[in-house]
């Protein structure tokens, strides 16, 4: 089947915000002049003493470092909040829809939103928070976790936010690691109807953490949880009797402004640490570019603010623009499969970005939930978080959009800060499936195995040669780490663990991670931790886990288990394991298959052979391809012969 191709709409190239001729010469400027481009790019945020310099970055071992605006002084709550204070205090800043739709939405303005944060600083600043401290974040998708955020930044702290989903254990151990003393939560959390409880989560995540002194619990569901003397305090009652005045601190362009725990390849996941003044810029060029947002209209991220796409596209760059964003608590299906579509009617959303598995799962339960909605306010659908199929493209495109929106696939990670490779709806021929170009200011290659650059459309390791304002700066704790991971593999580029092909138009491709990081609903997971979780399970020996395909969520989770000598693994055992990783790390953890062997492929210098786990896993049994190294090839044609029904 020839590839399709979907032009700018005739109307999309006349008043669009960057049409295709602006593109080509705003993204030559970006990678020939990048310093004047950024001096420009970088006055749309209001400076408290403005940069003169404007960038300072090296990816090469010797004077290795990544420096933007680093002169310059700014607090990014007062961009966010009082700069539109004049303008549009009035204005609505978030839109939240509640978990259920019989329950009442909120509203908040601009010079609302101002005076919550204020308190909430307000609060932090008597429990003794200083610039530069950690608060951790586990709140549900509330305003009050946005609100959480911009008063952290206010006051110079760093936060945390740890998904709502994660276990105890997860929580506890991003809380030590990056030593936070105060935890900001909820009573409970509400998703599709169901609870999670939140605040128990914290007090046996707490037991681990004996440094937290101060935990701040917002009524949410209104449980009663049990409160421990002066560590736990009521969120309304304690922000209740704050002023609504605080004066944002400045803070310097390279200062902190949050940590965000995401899984590698190897060890423990890693706090990604973004600074203020180039992230900033970032997260609000790319808002208002790749989505043509003008002011007024109304914008809608689906995502968790648990990840970086909350971050940067519920949070940061919305409302750095002045924008109304919607905040959305449930889920796609809950009560049922029109609730994207009927909140969309419900606020007149112009702009919605979700994420393909949610598509997906959607698409399955036909078009009559789409269809029974009007949707007429949308102008622009993006996707984020994996590669979108193109079946889930056209479905998107011609059912959600009516063939009339431009549908923006826009490839970053955590690491990026915000938008990489991506259309813009005035700008770019779409193909579905591919994420297209780059966005001003990267300069994204593909390189062979040994580090040569490939031209012209072939396949390649997705590596950037240059920096852009929005990257992370280190790994929090460990700045050796931080190099090693992303800048040895490829000496001089910044390695993305993306693998990726680029056609004869130049456009991008990813085809998905390299690295032994496996992506399920969107949602990145270090192969290594679930596998540390299940050899932390008495009765397991061995774990190797892999990616596999699964038609809702991209990847599923695919176990390979060894038990210890005296176990009989049966069906008792597999639930139990499930029920135990869920508990370890947390729902989006669980494994889809667990396959129990007495044995696992190695070489004869004990390292697992992952290659053909994989081929296993994918049932792709016709090309395992060289064996001969494995120390035990019999290994391989019993994990053959006992692959499980369901697999
Ligand atoms: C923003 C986010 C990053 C990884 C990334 C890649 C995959 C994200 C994608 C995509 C193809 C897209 N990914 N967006 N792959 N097309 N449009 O998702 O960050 O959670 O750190 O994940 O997700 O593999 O390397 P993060």
């Amino acid at each position: 089947m020839a590839e399709a191709i979907y032009p700018v709409p005739a109307a999309w190239s006349q008043d669009a915000l960057i049409d295709g001729a602006r593109y080509d010469a705003m993204y030559r400027r970006s990678v020939e002049e990048p310093e004047a481009f950024w001096a420009e790019e970088g006055r749309r945020l209001d400076w408290i003493r403005p940069f003169t310099k404007v960038k300072n970055t090296s990816f090469h071992e010797a004077d290795f470092g990544i420096r933007w605006f680093e002169d310059g002084t700014l607090n990014l709550s007062a961009n966010c909040l009082d700069r539109h204070l004049a303008t549009r205090g009035d204005d609505v800043a978030i839109l939240w829809e509640p978990d259920s739709p019989d329950d009442a939405s909120r509203a908040i303005t601009y010079r609302e939103l101002h005076a919550q944060v204020c308190r909430l600083a307000n609060l932090l600043k008597e429990r003794g928070v200083k610039r530069r401290e950690r608060v951790t974040i586990y709140l549900p998708m509330v305003p009050e976790a946005a609100v959480a955020m911009l008063a952290c930044a206010r006051i110079g702290a760093i936060h945390s936010i740890v998904f709502a989903g994660f276990s105890p254990d997860a929580l506890a151990g991003r809380i030590e690691d990056c030593d936070s003393r105060v935890v900001l939560t909820a009573d409970e959390g509400l998703r599709g109807g169901k609870r999670v409880p939140l605040k128990k989560n914290v007090d046996e995540a707490l037991t681990h953490c004996p440094g937290v002194d101060t935990v701040v619990v917002l009524a949410r569901t209104g449980a009663s949880v049990p409160m421990v003397e002066g560590r736990d305090l009521a969120w309304a009652e304690a922000v209740g009797r704050q002023s609504e005045a605080c004066e944002p601190e400045e803070m310097n362009a390279e200062d902190p402004l949050f940590i965000l725990y995401t899984s590698g390849s190897t060890g423990k996941p890693k706090g990604v640490l973004h600074t203020t003044g180039g992230y900033a810029v970032w997260a609000s060029m790319t808002h208002e570019y790749v989505f043509d947002y003008r002011p007024g209209q109304i914008y809608w991220c689906a995502a968790d603010i648990g990840w970086v796409t909350g971050h940067s596209y519920i949070v940061y760059g919305p409302l750095a623009n002045g924008a109304t964003t919607v905040m959305f608590e449930g889920v796609p299906n809950y009560p049922d499969a029109s609730r994207f579509w009927q909140v969309v009617d419900k606020y007149k959303v112009e702009i919605f970005y979700g994420a393909p598995t949610a598509l997906r799962a959607l698409m399955r339960e036909g078009d009559e939930w789409v269809k029974k909605t009007s949707r007429a306010s949308l102008r622009v659908l993006g996707s984020v978080g994996e590669p979108i199929n193109p079946e889930a493209w056209e479905w998107y495109h011609k059912v959600v959009g009516e063939g009339r929106c431009p549908i923006v696939d826009t490839w970053w990670q955590t690491e990026t800060g915000g938008a990489m490779i991506t259309p813009l709806p005035g700008a770019t021929a779409l193909k579905p499936g591919s994420a297209s170009r780059p966005m001003f200011g990267v300069a994204p290659a593909l390189l062979d195995n040994d580090g040569q650059v490939l031209e012209g459309a072939t396949d390649g390791c997705l590596v950037i040669a240059d920096s852009w304002p929005g990257q992370m700066r280190t790994v929090w704790g460990d700045h050796e780490r931080f190099f090693q991971t992303y800048f040895t593999t490829f000496k001089g580029y910044y390695f993305t663990g993306d693998g990726c092909r680029r056609d004869e138009d130049g456009y991008y491709w990813i085809t998905g991670r390299i690295d032994d990081v496996i992506n399920v609903s969107g949602h990145r997971m270090g192969t290594a931790e679930i596998e540390s979780a299940l050899v932390a399970h008495a009765k397991v020996a061995e774990a190797a886990v892999v990616g596999m395909p699964h038609p809702i969520k991209g990847q599923g989770i695919y176990a390979y288990v060894t038990c210890n000598t005296e176990v009989e693994p049966d069906e008792d055992l597999r639930r139990e394991l499930v029920a135990w990783v869920r508990h370890e790390i947390g729902p989006i953890a669980t494994p889809d298959v667990i396959q129990f062997t007495p044995g696992l492929p190695k070489t004869r210098s004990g390292k697992i052979m992952r290659r053909i786990l994989r081929k296993i896993a994918e049932n792709d049994l016709g090309s395992l391809g060289d064996t001969s190294t494995l120390a035990d090839p019999s290994v391989v044609d019993n994990l053959i012969a006992n692959r499980p029904a369901m697999a």
